[in-house]
This record gives structure tokens, C-alpha cells and sequence, in this order.
């Protein structure tokens, strides 16, 4: 980022369909970025700030954040690792399979992953002996992929990137990008350059947490600075059409509280059955409609309201409450409904890079996982809701001494 480049930029026209009359629907408040975890040092220092507001595009069903943090802020040096989770290592093996069935994919095709962070992904395509290449902004990152034998370029893909890793790499038999099409600031420019890189017969595949399921079950928290497009398949549908691609495939998984896995061909085709029953879906249940989101703002309310009545009477019961997991989404949470660590003690977080850290914002101090075992305190407030199921099977000993868990999403409540 040059002094020149603006921290913030407030969206003037839809990212996908460039409508002027967007409607801000929910503002969550100025919110810290959710994974600017602070050292010990830091915490009396002043912190920045941004806006966190979101906005709906009558014209085309885009639902995208009102402003656009510069992606420096967040992104070159990144701390969210997903190889440290049973759930992801599953999906990504699922990912893998699907890839190379879809394609197909032999030995002397080349899959990009754009957004390939540790390079986890990636392993799954090389030890069945494709070639692989990884992109990813986050120096730190791309160090470690390297170093574990996965040739990473630290980069953004844009077109202009795209055309310069073709001309040295060749093209790409598949382009993956697993969130990371929500992050992009502008959508045309990654569809041009997956154009690119892609062979003619080659595929984009790209999963984002979907529109669907975050207004289904509530969850706001997964709208923060990073995410600038909460994607349903109508808008996509249309931006494909635009840059004469094809919707191919698009299919629903439950990672990361519901996520959608759309497959675009670098050649024009009919849209597939499963993306068109998507798409009829989400016309015939208001998707397009600026009223269901009006409808959701108010859900959103509730939870904040019902969540820290709940708190305060646990504590004003004495009860000692921690959190369960420091994601970012969490971070937006806390941010959102003022709980700091006047409320949970501390929180525990499997990843060492922000065990010994303090949660953006609110300052609360985060452990390893096993400090709820020694601890034992009465409640630990889900924050990594995605995981529930593993994270409660992993700390059956907690139950078993009369913790309890305490769930947000969809709808606030002691498990
Ligand atoms: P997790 C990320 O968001 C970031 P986050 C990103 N911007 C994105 O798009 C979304 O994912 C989809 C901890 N944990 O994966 C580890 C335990 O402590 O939901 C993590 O800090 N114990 C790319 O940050 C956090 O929870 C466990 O057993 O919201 C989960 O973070 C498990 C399983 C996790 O991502």
C-alpha cells in the first residue's frame, strides 16, 4: 500500500452489476480488522477502526459491504491457517476428488489455487501426481507452502498477474479458489484473469460461505472487512453470462455454516440442473427482494440483545464464562455485542500463532486449548460455531465436569 492508496473506499457502484442505488441494510458498527490480534505491548495503543455496513443491489441481488478495506491492511500477513482443522482436512479431500473427476485431471495438468495459503489444498493434488502451483498475497504464508514443496508466487490474482504466471507456467487445466471470490474487490477482473490462465476445456471451482445459508441461520458475524461479496447464485449467474463462461455445476456443503461450491467453464454452456434449482430457489424465496434483508437486520438485533442478557445473568450468578475459539468471525461478534473481558475471562484457540495474543477490539487474552481442562470454568461461549460438532466431541472432559456450552447462531442458547 503507497501513501497514495486510500485505507478505506466507500463502494459507489454494485461489484457486479455497477447499480448506483445500493441499500445499506445492517450496520454492524466500526469494527477493528477481525484478525489484527494484538501482542501484549499493543494493547494500549490506539486501534483502527472500519466501517462495517452492509448493502443489498436491487438490480442484480448482489449483496456486498458498503467499504472496502485497502486488502494490505488484511491480507500480507495472514494469520488464518485452515489446515488445523479435522472438518476442512475432510472437505479439501472431498475438493480434491471432485476436481479431478470434474476435469478430468492427469498427470501433466497444471491445478492454480488461488488463495492457497499453507499450501494444504494443494498436497491433496500432488500425492495423486498432478502439478501444482499456488498464489497467495500473505508473505508468511507462501514462505511456508514453499518450504513444504509447494511452489507458491506471492501475489494477487488479477488479470494482469494471471497473464504473467501463464506466460512463465502455462495454462491451468484447473483454477480452485476456496474462500477467496468473497475477498476479491472486483469480480470481473478475477473471471478475466481465471479466463486467462485457464485452458480452454478447464474449469474454475470456487467456494464462499453462501448468501443462503448466512441469512438462514443468522450469521452476521461472517460479514467482516475481508468478506466484501456475500455471494448468492443469482449475481453470479449473471457475471458468468457477462464474461461468456459457463455455470456448470453449483452444490451446497455445510463448511464454515453453509458454503457454496459453483464450478465455471472457461467456455460458454448451458447453466447445470443443480445450479438452476439454486437459482430458482433463491428467486422464489425473496433473494432478490430488499425486504428479506430488512427482515434479517432485525434477527441480527435479537441476537445481540438475547445474548448479553444471558451473559450478564450468568455472571451476575458468578458464573466464570470463557470463549471457544478465536476466528474472525468471533471477533465480530464480540465487536458487535460489547463483550469484552470484563465478561469472558480469557478464550482458548488451537492456533499457536494467536495463543498469547488479545482479541481485536475487546482485548480479551487467548490460550491454548487445553487451559479449559486445567481451568475448568462454568460456560465457554462458542465462538468458532462452524466447528461445534468436533469441538465438542474433542472436549467431552469439559461436559463431563459440568461445563456447558453456549451456542449464538442461530438463535442464542445453552447446549
Ligand atoms: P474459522 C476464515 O474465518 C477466514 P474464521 C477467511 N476470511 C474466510 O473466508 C472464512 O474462514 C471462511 C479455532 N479452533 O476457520 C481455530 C479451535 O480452537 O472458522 C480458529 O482460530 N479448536 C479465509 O477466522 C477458529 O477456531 C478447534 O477444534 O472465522 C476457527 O476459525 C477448531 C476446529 C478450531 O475461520
Amino acid at each position: 500500500m503507497t501513501p497514495q492508496t486510500p485505507e478505506v473506499v466507500h463502494l459507489k457502484n454494485c461489484l457486479i452489476c455497477h447499480n448506483k442505488d445500493l441499500l445499506i441494510f445492517l450496520k454492524l458498527g466500526p469494527t477493528p480488522a477481525p484478525n489484527a490480534f494484538l501482542a501484549a505491548e499493543q494493547i494500549n495503543a490506539a486501534e483502527k477502526y472500519y466501517p462495517l455496513d452492509v448493502c443489498f443491489c436491487p438490480e442484480c441481488g448482489m449483496v456486498q459491504l458498503a467499504h472496502i478495506v485497502n486488502a494490505e491492511v488484511m491480507f500480507k500477513d495472514y494469520v488464518y491457517i485452515p489446515s488445523t482443522s479435522k472438518t476442512t482436512d475432510d472437505h479439501f479431500s472431498g475438493l480434491a476428488q471432485y476436481a479431478i473427476q470434474k476435469a478430468p485431471l492427469g498427470a501433466t495438468d497444471l491445478v492454480v489455487d488461488v488463495g492457497s495459503n499453507d499450501g494444504f489444498l494443494l498436497k491433496k493434488f500432488l500425492k495423486s501426481g498432478i502439478k501444482v502451483l499456488g498464489i497467495d498475497p500473505a508473505e508468511n504464508l507462501a514462505k511456508i507452502a514453499t518450504a513444504e514443496g509447494i511452489e507458491t508466487i506471492n501475489t494477487y490474482f488479477t488479470q494482469a498477474s494471471a497473464e504473467k504466471i501463464a506466460r512463465e507456467k502455462g495454462k491451468a487445466k484447473v483454477i480452485l479458489g476456496t474462500n477467496v471470490f468473497a475477498h476479491v474487490p472486483d469480480p470481473h477482473d478475477f473471471l478475466e484473469g481465471a479466463k486467462t490462465l485457464l485452458a480452454n476445456d478447464g474449469l474454475l471451482i470456487v467456494e464462499f460461505p453462501y448468501l443462503v445459508d448466512l441469512m438462514d441461520k443468522v450469521e452476521f458475524d461472517t460479514i467482516y472487512q475481508e468478506h466484501l461479496s456475500y455471494f448468492g447464485l443469482s449475481p453470479i449467474a449473471k457475471l458468468v453470462q457477462q464474461h461468456n463462461m459457463g455455470l456448470v455445476d453449483a452444490t451446497r456443503f455445510p463448511v464454515h455454516g453453509g458454503s457454496l461450491r459453483v464450478t465455471i467453464s472457461r467456455k460458454p454452456a448451458p447453466i447445470g440442473a443443480g445450479a438452476q434449482a439454486l437459482l430458482d430457489m433463491e428467486s422464489s424465496r425473496g433473494f432478490l427482494k430488499p425486504e428479506t434483508y430488512q427482515l434479517f437486520s432485525q434477527k441480527v438485533e435479537k441476537i445481540r440483545h438475547d445474548l448479553t442478557h444471558l451473559l450478564w445473568e450468568l455472571k451476575s450468578q458468578g458464573k466464570r464464562i470463557v470463549g471457544y475459539g478465536a476466528p474472525a468471525k468471533g471477533n465480530v461478534m464480540l465487536n458487535y455485542c460489547r463483550i469484552g473481558s470484563e465478561t469472558l475471562d480469557y478464550i482458548v484457540d488451537s492456533i499457536s500463532y494467536k495463543q498469547g495474543k488479545y482479541t481485536p477490539g475487546t482485548h480479551i487474552p487467548i490460550y491454548p486449548e487445553s487451559k479449559l481442562q486445567e481451568d475448568r470454568p462454568d460456560y465457554a461461549l462458542l465462538l468458532a460455531w462452524n466447528f461445534a460438532d468436533e469441538i465438542i466431541k474433542k472436549q467431552d472432559g469439559f461436559k463431563k465436569a459440568g461445563g456447558q456450552f453456549i451456542l449464538s447462531v442461530p438463535e442464542v442458547k445453552i447446549l
